[in-house]
């Protein structure tokens, strides 16, 4: 846990959140500003500040959350598909450096960038 981050916070329960998952290396938790009808935040319990830190030593926690991302998809019943968005640095628009995956779902998703 890392002093002052906002979802090591939130991991440890001293913030509340709705939460949707959890085991032992990944949390999730539904967006506080929801931008579909689902939106959960998905990432690693150990803190990786964004995906630029990811190396060999932490990677397979990657390999955890889209493993959790797959079993909470079926759970919140988003069977014709969804989004998943990681915002890495201050040019990809993060703003909580806890590295984080936006699993976005429940309608049809409009503009896409790439
Ligand atoms: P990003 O901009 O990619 O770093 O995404 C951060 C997301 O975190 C943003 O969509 C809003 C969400 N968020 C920020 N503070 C809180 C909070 O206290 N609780 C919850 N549930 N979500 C939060």
């Amino acid at each position: 846990m890392k002093n002052n981050c906002l979802f090591c916070a939130i991991i440890a329960g001293e913030i509340p959140s709705t939460k949707v998952y959890e085991d032992e290396n990944v949390f999730a938790f539904r967006d506080i500003n929801p931008q579909a009808p689902v939106h959960v935040l998905v990432l690693p319990k150990k803190h990786i500040a964004c995906a630029d830190e990811i190396d060999a030593g932490n990677a397979a926690l990657v390999g955890n959350c889209f493993e959790a991302i797959a079993k909470i998809a079926r759970a919140e019943g988003l069977k014709s598909g969804y989004r998943v968005i990681n915002n890495c640095g201050e040019d990809g628009g993060q703003s909580v450096m806890h590295l984080h995956f936006h699993l976005i779902g429940g309608r049809k998703l409009g503009e896409k960038i790439i």
